[in-house]
């Protein structure tokens, strides 16, 4: 039967790398689809999840933050970003909890003066200060921009992240359900694992390689009796990241592949045997066919 109340909408996640958007996403549909790390620049794609409840169906776009652009990759990413603000019902820009409102929070509220959408702001990561600087982070972006609603929140540790999807609903649409209540991501299963490699190799690796790696799926067939065989590939863009990533005796691709497996094995609820190889293709980051052939495109 037809629910008159029931809301429905798309609500995009902006805002600089690594002020928390993926962080939040996974809290607050409750499951880890987007992979999150210190680095910035770690989501790469446009990635869909959605929150079902009783009073409507939540679809969260989580965006690859807004930066300058390097390289094709780089471009690619902003581009995904920014086309997203026409797209959507709601957008919920997450910011640091400062009062210094940088070059990169500058850009954003310029592209948003104009939107028709209502832009709700959530000052993220309150447990990292005290309660003084986030009413003066508040003060400082009330001027910015002219809000629908400004919410503090920690999406580490889940803090007022209820408040976020209780405004979403008062600014959501009426409209009808678009998935059914099981449908979690538009992800398939085989670029979530991919990405959950990409993360545990983010995690373990220096600053400088993370940036060029790709992860690429070469096989992944399940062998029945609870168990997944999973061959997976770590591109890199140079030969020293190579012996790198491999590490001593193997050291390094041990830990990145146990710390995969684990991860793998709780998403897939299955035991997984995971065999993983380092590849080096020099400048992929710059090549439209490599870009696409690992996923990121859309
Ligand atoms: P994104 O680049 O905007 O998607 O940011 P991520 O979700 O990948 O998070 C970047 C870093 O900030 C990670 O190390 C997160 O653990 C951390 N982070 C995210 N939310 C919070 C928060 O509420 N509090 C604190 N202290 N750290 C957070
Ligand atoms: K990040
Ligand atoms: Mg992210």
């Amino acid at each position: 039967m037809e629910n008159q109340n029931y809301k429905s909408g798309f609500v995009t996640l902006i805002g600089r790398p690594n002020v928390g958007k993926s962080t939040l996403m996974n809290r607050l549909i409750g499951q880890k689809i987007a992979i999150t790390s210190k680095k910035p620049q770690t989501t790469r794609n446009r990635i869909q999840t959605v929150y079902t409840s009783e009073k409507g169906q939540i679809v969260f776009v989580d965006t690859p933050g807004i930066h300058k652009a390097k390289n094709k990759l780089g471009e690619y990413m902003v581009r995904v970003a920014e086309r997203t603000f026409d797209e959507v019902d709601v957008i919920l820009w997450l910011v640091e909890p400062t009062t210094f409102i940088g070059a990169g929070e500058q850009h954003i509220a310029r592209q948003l003066a104009g939107a028709r959408v209502p832009v709700i702001l959530v000052i993220n990561k309150t447990d990292a200060v005290k309660k003084e600087e986030i009413l003066k982070a508040i003060e400082a972006y009330r001027k910015l921009l002219d809000f629908a609603e400004i919410v503090p929140a920690s999406a580490l540790k889940g803090d007022n992240t209820d408040t976020i999807i209780d405004v979403i609903y008062q600014y959501l649409p009426y409209g009808p359900q678009f998935f059914d209540e099981d449908t979690i991501t538009d992800q398939p299963m085989r670029q979530i694992v991919a990405e959950l490699i990409r993360e545990k190799a983010l995690n373990s690796l220096d600053e400088e390689i993370p940036h060029g790696i790709a992860v690429s799926i070469e096989k992944m067939k399940d062998r029945g009796q609870n168990l997944v065989d999973i061959e997976a590939t770590i591109i890199c863009e140079r030969d020293s990241h190579k012996g790198i990533i491999i590490g001593k005796s193997g050291a390094m691709l041990k830990k990145i592949g146990s710390a995969a497996r684990y991860e793998i094995e709780k998403l897939l609820e299955k035991k997984v045997n995971l065999q993983l190889w380092v590849k080096v293709k020099k400048d992929w980051r710059d090549s439209d066919f490599l870009i696409k052939n690992f996923g990121y495109d859309k």
